[in-house]
């Protein structure tokens, strides 16, 4: 065992890399951070920035200019937030941090229930992953449409249908990562989705390749400013890739009743 795998998440965020992308979150990322490192002073953040032309990217350089527990990735043009989690986690394993904290920056993800999930993450059953969940018990989204939620419930009921996923909530985005999981199964290597499928696709591949899964409960608030990055093509992106998942389920589990004869 390694160094970083018996160092265990503080509630402080020690050991702790918060990753988030950013495209266009002038409105709400100064905030944010601040309201992060009132929570978890410990912790380094990592902005995964696809040049935004509101130029977030340079006010988190000016800001980088006097914070040393901040960081960037500048990638030249709008990549999708799967290739950005991918590039932002890739950045925490190279440089050596255990648990990686993946966040939102519009607001929708509570700096204050963060220190719950890393608490977690300290648990005695050692989670390789936590899932900050809005349906599990104490779970809730606040101020949400009637579309948001219809939509949340039902991707999750569509998931678990096809997939099987065990988790309450697949498709939520705020999530404590282990890195030595991450790296010693080449998770990051085997991501195919290009959108917002990736939460999705990171817990079936977590899942599938033996991690152990918790979630915890939190609010999820609408988005508080700013424009939505999520269309159409993602969302029919994630429901093919469900339904394959699911088909390839049902030809396995074909076979293998055809076998058994
Ligand atoms: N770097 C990068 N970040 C992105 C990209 N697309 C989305 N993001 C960021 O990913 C996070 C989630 O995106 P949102 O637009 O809030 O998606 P959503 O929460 O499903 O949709 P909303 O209803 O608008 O909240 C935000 O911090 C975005 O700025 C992208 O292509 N590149
Ligand atoms: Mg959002």
């Amino acid at each position: 065992m390694t160094n970083a795998q018996r160092l265990a998440p503080t509630p402080q965020g020690d050991h702790t890399l918060v990753v988030i992308p950013t495209y266009n979150e002038m409105e709400t990322l100064p905030r944010l951070l601040d309201e992060v490192w009132a929570q978890l002073p410990a912790a380094h953040i990592l902005i995964v920035d696809d040049s935004s032309p509101d130029g977030t990217g340079e006010w988190v350089d000016e800001r980088r200019a006097r914070e040393d527990r901040l960081f960037v990735l500048h990638r030249p043009a709008k990549s999708g937030l799967a290739t950005a989690y991918v590039d932002g986690m890739g950045w925490a394993i190279a440089h050596d941090y255990p648990f990686i904290l993946q966040m939102d920056a519009d607001g929708s993800h509570r700096p204050i229930d963060l220190p719950k999930l890393l608490a977690r993450m300290g648990g005695p059953d050692q989670p390789d992953l936590v899932i900050g969940s809005r349906w599990v018990a104490g779970g809730r989204i606040n101020g949400g449409s009637a579309k948001r939620v219809a939509l949340s419930k039902a991707g999750n009921y569509y998931v678990h249908l096809c997939l099987g996923t065990p988790v309450r909530d697949a498709t939520a985005g705020l999530r404590v990562h282990r890195s030595s999981f991450l790296a010693s199964h080449g998770v990051l290597e085997r991501v195919a989705t290009t959108g917002f499928g990736f939460q999705v696709e990171m817990t079936e591949l977590e899942r599938s390749l033996g991690a152990v899964i918790a979630e915890v409960p939190i609010t999820f608030d609408e988005r508080v400013a700013g424009e939505s990055k999520l269309d159409s093509s993602i969302f029919v992106e994630e429901l093919a890739m469900v339904t394959k998942g699911g088909l390839s389920r049902l030809a396995q589990a074909a076979r293998s009743r055809f076998r058994r004869g």
